[in-house]
């Protein structure tokens, strides 16, 4: 009988070193592709460009390969120990670094099948890594970026996306990246926010900035960006507007338009009660809900209702029956909102959302009950987690600052030092500046 040989793969751009690989793997026996799943790669890396199933159809037709079966974890040991191979092959290039223990595990549990790790040297100068780094370069379609985001959101528990008013702070969403325990970690998408939309332009969040302003500047974040980004459409304005905003929006390839269930002169939702916060009708909101979905072209774009309950003092029970008759509305997620600083009503809210409907994404927006993590929040119920306003909040005490010492000083030469960032960093900073 045919030996087994297990090769692991995300197979998202196909290149010589992978075929190499394949190649390699097949002169032991029959090669089983574990190929990668959304899921399995979401919390290690940026999801690939391909989805699954373009990228098992690729890696079924490549000579050489015996089958495809789904890997549905970051580590072997599940696979491995359900598919059983004589052999698993991989690049030498998991000796060192982050990867590591994914070795060290596959080497263990190998052992105790009495299979065998064929490691094979790395083929130098073409990485995935870097072609993927050169295709982000080249950045992205409207429609892959609008699909984006339900992807991630059946990829991972919590979809993570930070606040961007701007090209930079674009480009920190895109780009920002930590590793925490071995573990890489970047947002997921940006949000449009209106407070900082219109707090940028020294405006008061009450859809003073118009429509056609925002998205003249979205268009500096999405020139410099492929991530999804969901919209803060306000209350939407009248149901004869949202219709067209909708259309609009999907064309740039937004992911996401979240309306509030509010009337009359908007006031932000963190003054609370301090403001007048009036709500729609159900039927009202319901009503422009229906509207928008029916104006849509795309299976992918979405509309996330948003409900100010709580924010106008109300109780969980009203935000509740809402938030279900919007969804039966058609809503395509439901965002909470609260400024209360213990989270419980959002929490209350969530478990009780979840025993009537446990599909409908729920997004939050954590700015008071800051003490939470994602995955406490995810805990909840909470599907997306939104920062809403982190970038322009500590970009203006940081500014305020600088402007004070060189006031205070007469020069730059302290307020320079103190809290501004090298020339030389900001002459690179924008990639593509410097000419070669
Ligand atoms: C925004 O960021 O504009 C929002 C969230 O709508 S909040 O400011 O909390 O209302
Ligand atoms: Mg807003």
């Amino acid at each position: 009988m045919a030996k087994k040989v297990y090769l692991g793969m995300i197979a998202d751009i196909m290149h010589p070193g992978l075929i190499n690989i394949i190649n390699e793997g097949a002169k032991y026996g029959d090669l089983i592709i574990g190929l990668f799943t959304d899921k399995a790669i979401a919390t290690h890396k940026r999801l690939p460009y391909l989805t699954y199933k373009q990228r098992e159809a690729v890696v079924r037709s490549i000579k050489g390969v015996f089958d495809v079966v789904p890997q549905e974890e970051w580590s072997y040991v599940p696979n491995l120990m359900k598919y059983k191979p004589d052999f698993i092959i991989h690049g030498d290039d998991w000796q060192e670094g982050s990867e590591k223990y994914l070795r060290d595990e596959v080497f263990k549990v190998m052992e105790t099948l009495g299979g065998k790790v064929i490691e094979i040297p790395y083929t130098k100068g073409i990485t995935s890594g870097g072609l993927a780094k050169e295709m982000e370069s080249m950045g992205t379609t409207p429609e892959a970026r609008m699909k984006s985001l339900r992807r991630l959101l059946s990829a991972k528990p919590v979809v993570r996306i930070i606040e961007s008013h701007n090209g930079l702070t674009g480009l920190i969403a895109e780009h920002v990246s930590v590793d925490v325990h071995g573990q890489h970690r970047e947002f997921d998408g940006m949000w449009a926010s209106s407070l900082t939309d219109s707090t940028s332009k020294g405006k008061p969040d009450i859809e003073a900035v118009d429509l056609t302003t925002r998205l003249h500047d979205l268009n500096d974040t999405l020139e410099v960006t492929t991530k999804p980004v969901i919209y803060d459409g306000d209350t939407g304005g009248k149901i004869e507007h949202f219709v067209f905003t909708v259309r609009t929006l999907e064309r740039l390839g937004i992911s996401a338009v979240i309306i509030e269930d509010k009337v009359g002169l908007k006031q932000n939702s963190l003054f609370g009660t301090d403001a007048v916060q009036t709500q729609d009708t159900i039927e009202g909101f319901c009503a422009k809900i229906q509207a928008g979905k029916k104006a849509q072209i795309t299976r992918d774009f979405m509309i996330i209702s948003r409900c100010e309950s709580l924010i106008a003092g109300k109780s969980v029970e009203d935000a509740l029956e809402r938030c279900h008759a919007y969804v039966a509305a058609g809503a395509d997620g439901i965002m909470i909102h609260s400024k209360n600083k213990d989270g419980l009503d959002v929490k209350e809210f969530c478990l009780r959302f979840r025993e009537k409907d446990s599909h409908t994404p729920i997004v939050a927006v954590p700015t008071t009950y800051n003490q939470f993590t994602e995955e406490e929040l995810a805990e909840w119920g909470i599907n997306i987690v939104i920062y809403a306003n982190h970038m322009l909040r500590s970009a203006y005490p940081a500014m305020v600052k600088c402007a004070e010492r060189i006031l205070s000083t007469s020069r730059c030469m302290e307020a320079s030092d103190e809290y501004c960032m090298p020339i030389k960093e900001i002459l690179n900073l924008i990639p593509g500046t410097k000419k070669k």
